[in-house]
């Protein structure tokens, strides 16, 4: 089997799928991305996927994109080990997680606060008003994702795909809290929810995913 993941540090829907590939333990060729050097508009990537984005994988010639799809097929290409374990129950709850974690963690939450501080034109203001509503429905959303945890993690001992899902937006949510004070982000984890990203930062393979100029 040959399995080539495109991928783009930083971009949360790209660590996703590597957390999930580390986690099954598929091998895989990477092959990162530079966005400043506009490497996902080139022809033979635009060839490989026409909306040139990562995450992007080509398994034995068939190449996927979208997070969610990718992270569809890589549990059922190994049965052994699943993204998506359990019962239909169990099944459809992780991905009713991975659409709320979508539509209100990230779309509600966290995605307005970043707007607001990284996509205003240099030297306007933000809109404090609407990063005061993202921010309170952000505590919201992990105080409920916090009661949704099962044990360790969000299914019960083992993560699945709606942790490696949340996963990256609540490190964003760390990084925006540290390196923008006017986020007031810094703090805001709940507990459970913190000692839930500190269980993902504990997996071993962890470390290689990490965002290499998030390091500094
Ligand atoms: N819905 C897609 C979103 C993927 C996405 O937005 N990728 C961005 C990086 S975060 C990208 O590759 N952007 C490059 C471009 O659009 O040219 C998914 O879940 O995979």
């Amino acid at each position: 089997m040959s399995l080539v993941f495109h991928h783009g540090h930083g971009s949360p829907y790209s660590w996703r799928v590597w957390l999930a590939l580390e986690h099954l333990g598929i091998p895989y060729e990477l092959k990162v991305m530079s966005f400043s050097d506009k490497d996902q508009l080139k022809p033979e990537f635009v060839a490989l996927n026409p909306r040139h984005q990562v995450p992007t994988i080509v398994h034995d010639g068939y190449a996927l994109w979208e997070s969610l799809a990718i992270l569809e097929y890589l549990d059922e290409i190994v049965p052994a080990r699943r993204l998506y374990p359990g019962t239909a129950q169990e099944r459809a709850r992780i991905r009713r997680l991975i659409r709320e974690d979508e539509e209100h963690l990230d779309g509600k939450g966290l995605t307005p606060i970043y707007d607001e501080l990284y996509k205003r034109p240099e030297g306007e203001a933000p809109d404090e008003a609407r990063l005061e509503a993202a921010r309170r429905k952000l505590a919201e959303e992990m105080e409920y994702f916090g009661r949704e945890l099962r044990g360790p993690f969000l299914a019960g001992g083992e993560p699945t795909a709606a942790d490696f899902v949340m996963y990256p937006d609540i490190a964003y949510v760390k990084r925006i809290g540290a390196k923008k004070p006017a986020s007031k982000l810094e703090g805001i984890l709940p507990p459970a929810i913190a000692q839930w990203a500190a269980r993902i930062e504990a997996l071993p393979f962890f470390g290689k995913t990490f965002p290499p100029h998030w390091r500094s």
